[in-house]
C-alpha cells in the first residue's frame, strides 16, 4: 500500500507564483525569470513529497493560472481570437486567453465543481479542429524525471473536459461539445504517446464530471472514451480519477473499461461508494486508489475509521493505494505556519503538508501493521478527543437556542402584501428606486490605512478616524448623486465573510491560509470551528453613523448564513444545517440590533446560495432547505415596515428560482447586465411576486455605461417587471471599481432612473 497525491498546492509557501506572475505582466519579471520561479517550485514541491515518503510524485497539476486552460492549450483547443497572440508567444497568449487583452475577450471562467476554484471555460465548435501539444506536459515529467522522480501526470480526463466546455461565440447555443469526443480521443492518444516515449508508467486521467448525474448517453461516451484510449498500445497505465462524491451509475463504466487503475472519494460518499464497489464485485486486477482523507476540507483525519475503510477495500481490488479525496489544491499549504491559532487547537488542522503525512502514515500502517504507527494512531486519538470535547466546539447556551428555533422564527409576523404597504409608507420611496449593492471602492487610502494599523503605525482611534472620515465622504456622495437608498460603503470591511468572521466566536482566522481562487487571486477562509455566537454588535456602528448624516434610508449590509458556510472551511462533525442555523441565529440578533438602531432596510447578500448547489439533484432539495431557512431564521424577526433586501451575483439563477423566492425577501438584486436581464425576465416567468432589482450597470468592467444604455435595460427590465416592483442598482459591489468610473456611471443611473420614472408617472 502507498500513499499518493492527486495534486498539490502550486503557489508556493508566500505565494512566489503570485508575485512572479504579476510580476512578468507588470514587465517587472522576464519571462525566463518567471519560468525559472515556476521551475523552482515545482522541483521544490516534488522534493517536499518525496521527503513526505511519497513514491511517486504527480507532475504536469503546475499552472501558471488554471489546469483547464492548460488543457486547451494541450488540446489545441485555442479560440479564433487568441490563435495570433498565441502564435506570436505562446506565454503571452496564454495569459491573453486567461485575462482578455483590448481586442478579444478572454474565456468565460467558472466554478470547478463545488470547490472555490474557478477554471476557464474550453469554447469549442463544429470546426473545432483539435491538434496534440503535449510540450507542457512532457517538460514538467522530464524535469521530475531528471531529479530523480518516478513520476504520474495528471491530465484533466477527455469526458470532463468535454462536458466543462460550451459552444464557442457563434455557435449554436445548442451545440454540444460531448460530440467531439472522436475527435479529441486521437489527441489523448498522441500525448499518451509522447508521455510513454519521455518515461512515464502511469497517467492520471481526472473525470470528475463522472460524479454528477450523467445521461446515458454521456456514460455511454465515457465507456467508449476509456475503451479507445485503453485499447491503445503505446500508452503508459491509466488511473482514471474520480472524485466529489458518489461515483454511482459510472462507476461499472469504468469498473468496466481496459484501464489499470480507478480512483474513487472515500470522503463524502464514502458508504455509496463502498456499497457500489462491492456490489459491483470490486476491481479484480485493477490499481484502486482510495481518497479516504478529505483533500478539500482542512480537518485532520479519523484514522481509525480510514483504517476500516482501507481495511474493507484491501479485499475489493489488486493494489490498493491511499490518498485525499482530490488534489490539494483546495487547502492551504501549511497548518504549522499558523502561529496565532492556539496551539490546541492547531493540533485538529491538517492542510496540505499534514495531510501528506497522513497519507504516508495510513500506508504504513496498512503495509507493515498498525503496531508501527501505534504513537501516531494514539496522538490522533488524542487531537480528536480534544476536539469533540473542546468548549470552542460545544457551547450548552448556542446548542439550546439553536434547539428552540420554532417555525414561526423562520416566518414574517405579516404576509408580503401586507408588509410591502407598511414599508412603502415608512420609507416613502418614489418609484424605480436607486440604490446601490453595499460596497464603494476600496481606495489605495483605505488599504494603506489598515496596513497601518496592522503594522502598528496608528492607533485605533486614528484608524476609525479614517473609517468615518471615508463614510462622511460616500454618504455625502450618494446625497449629490441623487441615489435614493444609501450605503455606508464597507470602508471598515476587508472581505466580506473575513469581517464577520473575525467578529464571530467559533471563527479562526489564518495568517497564511491562501488558496487559489482563480489566476492570481486567492482568498484566505476562516475556519468556521466551533459553535457560533455574537459577543456583540458587529455593524451597528458605521451603520448609525451613516444613518446620522443623512436624512435618507442607510441600508444595513450583512453576509447571508450559506455565504458565511460557503466561503469558509466548515466544521465536519456535525451537519451544516446545524452550523448554518447557529450563524442564522448571531445575525439575527445583529438584524435586531440594526433594526432597534434604526436601520429600515436591512440587506442580507447571499451570493453563494447558488453555487453551493450539491453536484446530484437528488441532494437539491434538502441543501435548499436548510439554506432558505437559515436565511428565513436569521431575517424573519423584524417588523413588518422593516424592508429585508438580499443580493445574488453570477447569473445562473434559472434552476434555484424557487428557493430564491423561499428567501422571502422584499427585495431581490441581481447580477442581469451582461446577460440583457435574462434573470429578470425569468424570475417574472416563475411568478416571483416580491421587488427586484436586476442590475442595469455591469461593475465587473472598467467601462462606464451612458445613460441611453441604462435607460434601455431599465426598459427591458419593464417588461417583465412592473414599475412598482422594480428598482435600479448595479450588478454587484462597487469595491473593486475606482472612483472616477463609479461616479460618471451611478450619475448616468441615477439619469436613466429619473427619465424612465417620469413615463412611468406620466402613464398612471
Ligand atoms: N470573498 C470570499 N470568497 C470568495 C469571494 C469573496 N469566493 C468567491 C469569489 N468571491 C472569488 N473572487 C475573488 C475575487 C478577488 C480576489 C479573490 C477572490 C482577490 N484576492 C486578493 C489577491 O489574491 O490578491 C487577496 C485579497 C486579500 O488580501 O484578502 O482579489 O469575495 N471570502
Ligand atoms: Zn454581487
Amino acid at each position: 500500500v502507498r500513499a499518493t497525491v492527486y495534486g498539490y498546492p502550486r503557489q508556493g509557501p508566500d505565494r512566489e507564483l503570485k508575485k512572479a506572475v504579476e510580476g512578468y505582466w507588470k514587465g517587472r519579471v522576464t519571462a525566463d525569470a518567471l519560468r525559472e520561479t515556476a521551475a523552482d517550485l515545482r522541483r521544490s514541491v516534488w522534493r517536499e513529497l518525496t521527503e513526505a515518503g511519497l513514491d511517486e510524485v504527480p507532475t504536469g497539476d503546475f499552472s501558471y493560472y488554471d489546469h483547464v486552460l492548460d488543457t486547451s492549450v494541450m488540446v489545441g483547443a485555442i479560440p479564433r481570437r487568441h490563435r495570433a497572440a498565441v502564435e506570436t508567444d505562446a506565454l503571452d497568449g496564454y495569459f491573453a486567453m486567461a485575462r482578455g487583452t483590448q481586442d478579444a475577450a478572454p474565456l468565460e471562467m467558472t466554478k470547478w465543481f463545488d470547490t472555490n476554484y474557478h477554471y476557464l471555460v474550453p469554447e469549442l465548435g463544429p470546426d473545432t479542429v483539435f491538434a496534440a501539444d503535449s510540450r507542457k506536459q512532457v517538460t514538467e515529467l522530464s524535469e521530475a524525471r531528471a531529479l530523480g522522480h518516478t513520476a504520474r501526470p495528471v491530465l484533466v480526463g477527455p469526458v470532463t473536459y468535454l462536458l466543462l466546455a460550451k459552444p464557442a461565440p457563434g455557435v449554436d447555443p445548442g451545440f454540444e461539445p460531448l460530440t467531439l469526443l472522436d475527435r479529441l480521443l486521437p489527441v489523448y492518444a498522441e500525448v499518451l504517446a509522447d508521455l510513454q516515449a519521455a518515461g512515464a508508467e502511469w497517467i492520471q486521467l481526472d473525470e470528475p464530471a463522472l460524479v454528477q448525474d450523467r445521461t446515458p448517453a454521456e456514460l455511454n461516451a465515457a465507456a467508449r472514451a476509456y475503451r479507445d484510449l485503453g485499447a491503445l498500445t503505446d500508452r503508459p497505465q491509466l488511473l482514471v480519477a474520480t472524485y466529489f462524491g458518489r461515483l454511482g451509475e459510472a462507476l461499472p463504466v469504468l469498473a468496466k473499461a481496459p484501464v489499470e487503475g480507478l480512483a474513487m472519494d472515500f470522503t463524502e460518499a464514502a458508504a455509496a461508494n463502498l456499497d457500489d464497489l462491492a456490489a459491483a464485485g470490486g476491481l479484480p486486477g485493477k490499481r484502486l486508489v482510495a481518497g479516504v482523507v478529505n483533500g478539500r476540507n482542512i480537518w485532520i483525519d479519523n484514522h481509525e475509521k480510514s483504517l476500516a475503510t482501507l481495511g474493507t477495500l484491501l479485499g475489493l481490488a489488486d493494489r490498493v493505494d491511499v490518498a485525499a479525496s482530490c488534489s490539494l489544491l483546495h487547502v492551504p499549504l501549511d497548518a504549522a505556519a499558523e502561529r496565532d491559532i492556539d496551539p490546541q487547537i492547531g493540533r485538529w488542522l491538517a492542510f496540505a503538508r499534514q495531510k501528506t503525512a497522513e497519507l504516508v502514515t495510513l500506508a504504513r500502517g496498512l503495509t507493515h501493521g498498525t503496531g508501527i504507527i501505534a504513537a501516531e494512531l494514539a496522538a490522533n486519538r488524542a487531537d480528536l478527543a480534544s476536539r469533540t470535547g473542546a468548549a470552542l466546539t460545544h457551547d450548552p447556551a448556542v446548542r439550546a437556542r439553536a434547539a428552540a428555533v420554532t417555525a414561526a422564527d423562520c416566518r414574517r409576523s405579516q404576509p408580503y402584501p401586507e408588509r410591502s404597504a407598511a414599508q412603502r409608507a415608512h420609507l416613502g420611496l418614489p418609484p424605480l428606486p436607486t440604490t446601490t449593492i453595499g460596497s464603494f471602492p476600496q481606495t489605495a487610502a483605505l488599504r494603506t490605512a489598515r496596513a497601518d494599523l496592522r503594522a502598528g503605525r496608528i492607533d485605533e482611534a486614528a484608524y476609525e478616524e479614517r473609517i468615518a472620515a471615508e463614510i462622511r465622504e460616500v454618504v455625502g456622495y450618494q446625497e449629490k448623486a441623487g441615489l435614493d437608498v444609501l450605503v455606508h460603503g464597507e470602508a471598515e470591511r476587508n472581505d466580506m465573510v473575513q469581517h464577520f468572521a473575525e467578529r464571530l466566536t467559533g471563527y479562526l482566522a489564518t495568517r497564511h491560509g491562501w488558496v487559489q481562487s482563480y489566476g492570481t487571486r486567492y482568498v484566505r477562509p476562516p475556519v468556521l470551528a466551533g459553535d457560533v455566537s455574537r459577543p456583540e454588535p458587529m455593524t451597528v456602528r458605521w451603520t448609525r453613523y451613516a444613518q446620522s448624516l443623512t436624512g435618507r434610508p442607510v441600508k444595513g449590509m450583512l453576509t447571508g448564513p450559506v455565504t458565511m458556510l460557503a466561503w469558509s472551511f466548515v466544521r465536519d462533525d456535525q451537519p451544516l444545517a446545524d452550523t448554518a442555523r447557529q450563524v442564522a441565529l448571531a445575525l439575527r440578533d445583529e438584524v435586531a440590533d440594526l433594526e432597534a438602531a434604526g436601520t429600515a432596510v436591512i440587506q442580507v447578500d447571499e451570493p453563494a446560495l447558488r453555487e453551493t448547489l450539491p453536484l446530484r439533484a437528488a441532494d437539491h432539495a434538502a441543501y435548499l432547505a436548510w439554506a432558505t431557512e437559515a436565511f428565513r431564521l436569521a431575517t424573519g424577526g423584524v417588523r413588518p415596515d422593516t424592508q429585508i433586501h438580499t443580493h445574488m451575483c453570477y447569473a445562473e439563477f434559472g434552476d434555484i428560482l424557487p428557493a430564491i423566492d423561499d428567501l422571502d425577501a422584499d427585495v431581490i438584486s441581481l447580477e442581469a447586465a451582461r446577460s440583457h436581464m435574462r434573470v429578470a425576465g425569468e424570475l417574472a416567468a416563475a411568478g416571483y411576486p416580491r421587488e427586484v432589482g436586476p442590475g442595469v450597470y455591469d461593475i465587473h468592467s472598467p467601462r462606464v455605461p451612458d445613460p441611453d444604455e441604462i435607460e434601455a435595460l431599465i426598459r427591458a427590465a419593464l417588461t417583465a417587471v412592473p414599475a412598482e416592483r422594480l428598482w435600479v442598482n448595479p450588478d454587484c459591489g462597487l469595491k473593486t471599481r475606482g472612483w472616477p468610473e463609479t461616479c460618471t456611471s451611478l450619475e448616468h443611473l441615477v439619469a436613466a432612473a429619473h427619465r424612465v420614472r417620469r413615463t412611468v408617472l406620466t402613464r398612471r
